[in-house]
C-alpha cells in the first residue's frame, strides 16, 4: 500500500482491558469512564430484552446492537446537544444517550410510527433511524450544508455500516461533504458482515477509511471494541467540523456479535471459530476490565449497576406495552398526499378487519 494510503489506526485499550499506548489526559475521568460503561451495559441489556420481546411475539424485527456498544455509547457522549444525529438501524446505544425513550425504540420496532415522534425536546431535531442503505449519508450532508448557511457553529453526525459504504449514496455524500468542507462525521461502524457478505468480498480497498481521501478529507480507523478510541477520536472529528475545518470519516472496526436481525440466522454463514474470537475482543468486558484494573470497579458496584440497568429497562418495557396500539391502518399513512384507489381500498379492509377483530376478542 502506497505510504499515503496508511491511515491511522487508534486503539489505547488492549482486548484484556490494558492499556496499549498511551492514555489520553482524560482517561483519568473515572465518573466519565464509569458513565460510559453504564451506558454500554444498559445498552446490552436493553438488546437482550428486544430480542426476547421479537422472540415472544411483542415486536417485530429487531436489529440487535451486541458487539458495537462503544461505537454509539462514544458518538453519544461526545456529540453537542444541538448537534444533529442521523442515524441508521443499529444505532440503539446513540440513540439513547442522545434522549430517545427506550420504549420509543421499542414502539419502532413494533412498526408504530410513534416510535420516531420522540417525546423529549433535546432530541426534536435528530433524525428518524434509516433502513435504507446510506440514504442517511446525503440527508446528514444536506443538514450540514444548513449549518454552514446559517453560519451555525452545530455538526452533523451520520452513521452507517461497512456494507453501506458500497452504495452510490455513500459514496456522492462524502463528495459533497470534501467538495463543500461541510460540518459533517462519517462513521462507519465495520463490523465486518454487511448480513451475510464478509467485508473481504465487499470491497477490493485494504480500508474503508481511504474513501474519504478521494473526497479530499481525512479518514482514520479506530479500535470499535475499544471506547476510549472511538472518544477520543470522536471529539477530534467533532472539533474540527465545529471549526470549519470539514469533514471526517472515522472507521470503526467491530463486530456483529448477534445475527444481522432477528430475521436472521447467522450460524448459516459464520464459522462459529470467528465468533468465537470475537468474543474475545467485546467492547463492553474490556473497558470493564480497565475499570477493574485501575481499582474503581468490581463485582459489587457490576451487580447493583446491572440490577439498576434492568430496572430501567423494564420501566422501559412496561411504558411500552401499556401504549395502546395505534390504528392498523396508521401503517399507510405519510407516503401519498391523496390516495390512489388501490390503496384505499386496501385501508378499507384493513379497517373493517380490525373491526372485525376487535368483535372477535369481546
Ligand atoms: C437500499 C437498500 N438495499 C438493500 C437493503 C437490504 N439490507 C438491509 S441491511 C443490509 C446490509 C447492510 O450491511 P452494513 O452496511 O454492513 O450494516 P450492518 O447491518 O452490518 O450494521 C442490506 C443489504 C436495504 N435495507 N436498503
Ligand atoms: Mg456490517
Amino acid at each position: 500500500m502506497p505510504d499515503k494510503l496508511k491511515l491511522p489506526h487508534t486503539r489505547y485499550l488492549a482486548p484484556d482491558g490494558a492499556p496499549c499506548a498511551e492514555l489520553p489526559a482524560w482517561s483519568d475521568d473515572f465518573d466519565l469512564l464509569i458513565r460510559l460503561y453504564r451506558q454500554m451495559l444498559l445498552t446490552r441489556l436493553f438488546d437482550q430484552k428486544a430480542v426476547a420481546l421479537q422472540r415472544t411475539g411483542r415486536i417485530g424485527t429487531y436489529a440487535p446492537t451486541i458487539g458495537q456498544e462503544a461505537i454509539g455509547v462514544a458518538i453519544g457522549a461526545t456529540m453537542q446537544a444541538d448537534d444533529v444525529l442521523v442515524p441508521y438501524y443499529r444505532d440503539t446505544a446513540v440513540q439513547v444517550m442522545r434522549g430517545v425513550r427506550m420504549e420509543e425504540i421499542l414502539l419502532y420496532w413494533g412498526g408504530d410510527e410513534r416510535g420516531s415522534a420522540y417525546v423529549d425536546p433535546a432530541v426534536a431535531e435528530d433524525f428518524p433511524l434509516c433502513v435504507p442503505i446510506a440514504t442517511q449519508a446525503l440527508h446528514a450532508c444536506g443538514v450540514a450544508s444548513a449549518f454552514k448557511i446559517r453560519g451555525q457553529h452545530r455538526v452533523a453526525v451520520t452513521t452507517c455500516g461497512d456494507g453501506a459504504t458500497s452504495k452510490g449514496d455513500f459514496l456522492e455524500a462524502l463528495n459533497v461533504a470534501g467538495a463543500w468542507q461541510l460540518p459533517v462525521v462519517f462513521v462507519v461502524n465495520n463490523n465486518q458482515w454487511a448480513i451475510s457478505v464478509p467485508r473481504r468480498i465487499q470491497c477490493g480497498a485494504p480500508t474503508l477509511a481511504q474513501k474519504a481521501l478521494g473526497a479530499g478529507f481525512a479518514g482514520e480507523q479506530v479500535d470499535g471494541n475499544d471506547v476510549l478510541a472511538v472518544y477520543d477520536r470522536m471529539q477530534v472529528a467533532l472539533e474540527r467540523a465545529r471549526q470549519g475545518k470539514g469533514p471526517t470519516l472515522i472507521e470503526c472496526l467491530s463486530y456483529r456479535l448477534g445475527d444481522h436481525t432477528t430475521a436472521d440466522d447467522a450460524t448459516r454463514y459464520r464459522p462459529a471459530e470467528e465468533v468465537k474470537q470475537a468474543w474475545q475482543e467485546e467492547p463492553v468486558a474490556r473497558l470493564q476490565a480497565f475499570l477493574v484494573r485501575q481499582g474503581v470497579w468490581n463485582a459489587q458496584r457490576e451487580q447493583a449497576l446491572v440490577g439498576e440497568c434492568q430496572a430501567e429497562v423494564q420501566r422501559a418495557v412496561e411504558a411500552f406495552e401499556a401504549t395502546t396500539p395505534a390504528p392498523v391502518e396508521d401503517a399507510l399513512e405519510h407516503v401519498y398526499g391523496k390516495w390512489p384507489q388501490a390503496l384505499a381500498e386496501q385501508r378499507e379492509w384493513l379497517r373493517e378487519r380490525a373491526a372485525r377483530r376487535e368483535v372477535d376478542h369481546e
